[in-house]
């Protein structure tokens, strides 16, 4: 049943609303979120009560995250949400439009028995949008409500107001508008990239070597590799191997997962020997990692790798990660709760984006809101050629590993193919991938 919300009277939403002209927040993240893209709706801007958003006290109600009167609380999913958003209530997001055009405004949302909130975006898209939001069924259980909007270009913020309270909110999206087609010269750089899950079974150097020597073989020869099931004592070995086979300098950037029972709550008592590492023809100018603390048959919690690459200047963030598997325990949810973990962290940094690694799940998991999207497309979706499997060789039935990009249209998948002749150096093949990234 769909519960329909008395409105207050236009003249109270306008009292209610910032003054824009005068607007003095400021981007949570320190930089206006790119659209197209996703926003997190527990990352509203800085600058307090009144002028980042209103909340009807100065009590965070779920005691989470934030220190201000805004109520947050974590998301069944992962991450955070907005919960106890009480009629009257709103927040604001510094957003940087790319380009006027037409977009879908996707809001995550759930309610337990219906509700309406309003989307604005001011300055030059003067947008204001309500937004009827269905019964759910409780107050985690996340839906997705969408409207189109035609925007207008640059820096702005977007408004998110509770008409009548009754729904909680974790994340909108806006996808569409002008992507990018990847034709012509000088239209951005093609990046050749490559992801492998090169198996952790045989520890030798013959087969560190080997598998880098299989990944620089075939055309076009990446540039950006990821290896899951990789040797943290063989990260010099795989440089070493892609340096000698290449006559090029290689940068690279390991992390490791934590191994069963190793997870103390916060952080890992042991360094594992197996992980995932990124290697970069181009030079690598950051580099971070994290845990995603949900366990599988082998590990207590998954890695995440995030290096930012230099792109002839222009500063490419890529994350690797291998996601959980084997029957132990919720291995779905496990898989979901990191992609949205990995999906949060990843709004930390500024488009483009690409992301890789076996996540040990087929499309129907991944290519989901629950999964990867929004946030990310999946190069094979855009521009796959051949068969998709992954695993298991020399038959595979299962596509386990993904290249993908953000959702702003700075990368663009040209090609996406699974390399089929790598033998039995791995159960798993290859993906390789070409994106054109401006
Ligand atoms: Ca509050
Ligand atoms: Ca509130």
């Amino acid at each position: 049943m769909i519960k329909h919300v008395l409105l207050a009277p236009f003249f109270c939403l306008l009292a209610a609303l910032p003054a824009f002209a005068q607007y003095s927040g400021s981007p949570y993240t320190g930089s206006p979120v790119q659209f197209p893209g996703a926003i997190y709706a527990a990352n509203f801007d800085n600058g307090g009560e009144g002028v980042a958003y209103h909340d009807t006290d100065w009590i965070n109600w779920g005691g989470q995250y934030r220190d201000t009167g805004v109520d947050i609380e974590p998301s069944s999913e992962g991450g955070y949400d907005i919960g106890w958003f009480d009629a009257g209530e709103w927040l604001n997001y510094t957003v940087n439009v790319a380009s006027a055009g037409t977009y879908t405004i996707t809001v995550h949302v759930a309610s337990p028995s219906g509700a309406s909130l309003h989307v604005g975006f001011n300055g030059p898209s003067s947008v204001w949008q309500q937004v009827w939001v269905p019964g759910s069924g409780g107050w985690q259980n996340w839906i997705d409500v969408t409207f189109t909007a035609t925007l207008g270009a640059g820096v702005q913020q977007v408004t998110l107001y509770s008409d009548g309270g009754g729904l909680n909110v974790e994340w909108l999206a806006a996808t569409g508008g002008s992507r990018a087609t990847g034709t012509g010269s000088g239209d951005g750089t093609v990046l050749p990239v490559a992801e492998w899950n090169i198996e952790i079974d045989d520890n030798s150097e013959w087969h560190a070597r080997v598998a880098m020597d299989n990944l620089l073989a075939s055309g076009p020869r990446p540039e950006v590799i990821v290896i899951v099931e990789a040797y943290a004592g063989w990260f010099g070995t795989y440089i070493d191997e892609l340096q000698s086979q290449t006559g090029q300098q290689w940068y690279g950037a390991f992390a490791t997962h934590c191994a069963s029972g190793d997870w103390n709550g916060s952080g890992c008592n042991n360094s594992w020997y197996q992980g995932i590492g990124i290697f970069s023809t181009h030079p690598i100018t950051d580099s971070s990692s994290r845990f995603f603390p949900y366990p599988d048959c082998w590990t207590s919690a998954r890695a995440g790798l995030r290096a930012q690459i230099d792109l002839n200047g222009l500063p490419v963030q890529v994350f690797a990660t291998h996601l959980q598997t084997g029957g132990c325990s919720n291995d779905a949810q496990s898989r979901y709760t990191s992609m949205q973990d990995l999906k949060s962290w990843a709004g930390n940094y500024s488009a483009p984006q690409l992301a890789a690694g076996d996540f040990n799940a087929d499309p129907d998991q991944i290519d989901s809101s629950s999964g990867m999207s929004p946030y990310f497309v999946d190069s094979w979706s855009v521009a796959g050629t051949g068969s998709r499997f992954t695993a298991f060789v020399p038959n595979p039935t299962m596509k386990l590993d993904y290249w993908f990009s953000d959702a702003s249209g700075r990368a663009t998948a040209q090609t996406s193919v699974v390399n089929t002749s790598t033998g039995w150096v791995s159960d798993h093949m290859p993906l390789q991938a070409t994106f054109l990234v401006k």
